[in-house]
């Protein structure tokens, strides 16, 4: 349920938004005179300063789509017309403009809007999203719909050139080009990606704009060029070539796309006009649009990495708030410290990203060994494959992938590295309970869709010293490893520790009681330890997911009257499952309380608001635990 939990910077503020305050829904955009819209644009871009600078978000990617998302909205009947955005992360500008202007102030947040578009929320979000490059293959089928029905009604997908490194994209492409459907695919080109984009298709992308430049300067400036012989002389040898390599839209227009661009995407004008002139067409059309990710934010024009998803800052300078806390570290941190040190000992290493240099910590890592660090760009199913490959021929992959994407190589993992035994090491980010991105990106599935693959080991750490021995053990074993690990942070170890392995299916009984054991799998030990500690329970870490320590558990099943589980994962098919299966097989009878995240899509909120949600909160934690062994 989404409720209006605060103020908006509007309310007393009109002054400064004049357009903006009369927008509640596109129909009143449509009213503005053409000539307003750019004073509009300015007037959105404050907003979205001002909102996320108290709370944090995606600024960067909305800043530079302010001017296509007016086009569209203006030109468009939305919400008839279906205008689908690309991870959604870009769609707050889209978000100010259908409704939602008051509540931009909670987005994100535990009740509020969510960061991408949702079909629950708005009329105007006509196809969630959160993972990318879904938008075209979404469309194309929308599409297909409208066609089916006799609908008279335009589909529009809106993809940046960084969701255009996955391969769904393609597929989508393949197909539509060769069906005559009604789609107009815009190109949102920023040459960016979280970090800058890779590949072969991003340096395609940018020869045609820059083509176009030269075109233009070729055409425009050729007097003053004649002026200066070897300036002339340089670009007229280079001509031959770069025509060759510059022909706009050669790969799209061979996709049966009738390509369009590239233009300034921030030029209201030029925007205006040549979507007006698509509308008359039909067919499978692209537009090409170049934009700059944080236009009009100098300090998000300046480093868009670091405002792609940004906590809140100073308006004016752009500073970010630390949210650094004493004497911690976050799991990803120490995966980073881990990788490097691993790395330094070990040439075989290589680390292969998703497009998640910043987000997975290898920042580090690929400033200090660029040759084996490879960003394969949004692509999580070639990155496994990649991996299985290195494996096959003698290197030790390290694949950094956060478990909401490891969903899209699932295949991949076991087709390619499970059945062939190959040794890759996968370091699982956010897995568990992810906080503000919700429900799309949550991680709460990888123990049940990865315990199930025969020959994979799957651990859990449960602070920071095990996050290394894990690590080691995993790097050391000869198939396929996981180590999943939380958005969360662990006290500071004294040192990086590439030294201590753990046997494989190892567990460590922390503490003796007598009620009840508690099986810690993962992070949440944190708050298992003074729970235990208080109701006399046995704890046990248990470290391994998979292989599970079979006889610490028959011991445990004999020592005491109940088991309880706990983990930071789905109840269904999770590490707590995993354990009455073993007892079941066993004949081995008693109660089992298995808690973890029951059957859900986990909210949005504070990692702390969500795991509250969902009762694994220390007092609630407490309180079930208690209610089960009868205290
Ligand atoms: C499948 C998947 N992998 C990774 C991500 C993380 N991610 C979110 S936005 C983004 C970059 C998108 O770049 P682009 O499409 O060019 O949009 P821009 O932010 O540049 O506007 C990435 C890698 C994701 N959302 N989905």
């Amino acid at each position: 349920m989404d409720i209006v939990l605060d103020s908006s910077p509007l309310n007393d503020l009109n002054e400064t938004y004049p357009l903006l305050s009369r927008i509640d829904s596109p129909d009143d955009l449509r009213q503005l005179d053409e000539h307003e819209l750019p004073a509009l644009a300015a007037e959105i871009r404050e907003y979205l300063l001002q909102t996320l600078s108290r709370t944090g978000g995606h600024l960067a990617s909305g800043l530079g789509a302010v001017e296509i998302t007016i086009a569209l909205h203006y030109l468009f009947d939305t919400p008839h017309d279906r205008l689908i955005w690309d991870v959604g992360h870009q769609c707050y500008p889209h978000k100010i403009l259908t409704g939602r202007r008051d509540r931009m102030s909670q987005i994100r947040q535990k009740g509020g809007l969510s960061g991408f578009p949702k079909i629950t929320e708005s009329e105007y979000d006509h196809f969630g999203a959160g993972h990318s490059s879904t938008s075209i293959s979404a469309a194309l089928g929308m599409a297909i719909a409208a066609e089916a029905q006799g609908i008279d009604r335009k589909t529009i997908a809106v993809i940046g050139d960084g969701g255009m490194t996955a391969g769904m994209a393609y597929e989508a492409l393949n197909h539509g080009g060769a069906i005559d459907k009604d789609l107009l695919v815009i190109l949102n080109d920023n040459e960016m990606s979280i970090s800058p984009n890779v590949g072969a298709m991003s340096k395609y992308l940018s020869s045609i704009w820059s083509g176009k430049i030269y075109s233009n300067l070729r055409s425009g400036s050729k007097r003053v060029l004649r002026r200066i012989p070897s300036a002339w002389e340089l670009a007229r040898r280079a001509e031959e070539h770069v025509k060759g390599m510059v022909t706009p839209g050669t790969l799209f227009e061979e996709l049966g796309f009738s390509y369009f661009g590239p233009i300034d995407g921030h030029n209201l004008g030029d925007l205006l006009s040549l979507i007006r002139n698509l509308q008359k067409l039909s067919g499978p059309r692209m537009l090409h649009i170049v934009t700059r990710k944080g236009q009009g934010f100098p300090p998000a024009e300046d480093d868009a990495c670091k405002f792609h998803g940004v906590g809140p800052f100073d308006p004016e300078t752009g500073d970010v708030k630390s949210s650094a806390k004493p004497g911690l570290q976050s799991y990803t941190s120490l995966f980073s410290d881990w990788l490097v040190a691993t790395g330094q000992r070990d040439s075989r290493l290589h680390a292969i990203t998703p497009a998640m240099r910043e987000g997975s910590g290898l920042v580090q890592f690929s400033e200090q060994m660029p040759d084996r660090y490879h960003d394969v760009g949004i692509a999580e199913q070639h990155a496994v494959t990649l991996a299985a490959g290195m494996a096959r021929d003698g290197l030790k992959p390290v694949v950094a992938i956060y478990s909401t994407f490891l969903q899209r190589a699932y295949d991949q993992f076991v087709h390619d590295v499970a059945v062939q035994n190959l040794d890759v090491t996968f370091a699982v980010d956010r897995a568990g309970v992810v906080g503000a991105d919700g429900a799309t990106h949550t991680g709460n599935f990888d123990v049940a869709y990865c315990r199930c693959v025969p020959g994979a080991i799957v651990m859990a750490p449960a602070h920071a010293e095990d996050m290394f021995a894990l690590l080691n053990t995993a790097y050391d074993y000869p198939g396929p490893a996981l180590v999943r690990y939380p958005r969360d942070n662990t006290a500071t170890p004294s040192a990086v520790d590439v030294e201590t392995r753990v046997e494989i299916g190892s567990a460590v009984q922390v503490r003796s009681g007598k009620r009840a054991a508690l099986l810690v799998f993962g992070s949440l030990y944190a708050i298992a330890e003074p729970i235990a500690e208080e109701l006399d329970l046995s704890l046990i870490n248990m470290r391994f997911i998979k292989p599970l320590d079979e006889a610490m558990i028959r011991r445990m099943a004999s020592e005491h009257e109940r088991l309880v589980t706990l983990e930071d994962a789905s109840i269904e098919g999770g590490a707590g499952s995993a354990v009455l299966e073993f007892l079941n097989l066993e004949n081995l009878h008693l109660p089992v309380l298995r808690l973890g995240l029951a059957d859900c899509f986990p909210s949005q909120g504070s990692r702390e608001q969500v795991l509250e949600d969902y009762g694994l909160d220390p007092a609630t934690l407490r309180k079930a635990i208690a209610e089960f062994i009868g205290d």
